[in-house]
């Protein structure tokens, strides 16, 4: 079951540049600066109001899945976390209704076990789920 939207991941080009127009424009800093190798991605991390963080994504190469994202559609929201109690078990059940999932089963993220649902099935926008605390196999 969905918990809540754990967070929201923005494409950005330059990680410094994006984090100085944020306080610029919104007045707010990272909580954190985070690498994620696993992903190809620096991240920037705001917390804003209870539980939800925006993430500036800024890619760390070429073959990253934000830098394909920046060359084809420019900066701006490239998906949105939802937080849940068993990835594995929410990425059956959609499975069972026809969802096109970009991974069958849960692999390890900065902030737990994640899964990627393609865009294609929601609406043209990337869902990712997270299982805080878990680690995937
Ligand atoms: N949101 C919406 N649509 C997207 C998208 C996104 N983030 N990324 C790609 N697309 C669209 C493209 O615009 C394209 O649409 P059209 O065919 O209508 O033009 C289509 O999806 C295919 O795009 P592509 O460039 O050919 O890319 P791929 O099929 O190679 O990959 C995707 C697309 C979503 C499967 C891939 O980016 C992926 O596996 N993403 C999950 C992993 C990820 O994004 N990690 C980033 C960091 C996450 C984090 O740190 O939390």
């Amino acid at each position: 079951m969905i918990k809540k939207v754990h967070h929201i991941g923005i494409a950005v080009k330059n990680l410094k540049e994006s984090m100085a127009l944020f306080e610029r424009v919104l007045g707010i800093k990272p909580a954190a600066i985070e690498d994620a190798p696993c992903q190809k991605v620096n991240e920037a991390i705001y917390r804003v109001g209870e539980g939800v963080e925006i993430d500036l994504l800024e890619p760390t190469g070429p073959d990253s899945a934000v830098a394909k994202f920046l060359e084809r559609r420019g900066e701006g929201l490239h998906h949105i976390c939802f937080e849940v109690d068993d990835v594995d078990a929410e990425l059956e059940a959609m499975e069972r209704k026809g969802v096109d999932l970009i991974d069958r089963k849960g692999r390890d993220g900065v902030a737990g076990k994640i899964a990627f649902i393609h865009p294609k099935s929601v609406n043209g926008v990337l869902v990712e789920l997270v299982q805080p605390g878990s680690e995937g196999e």
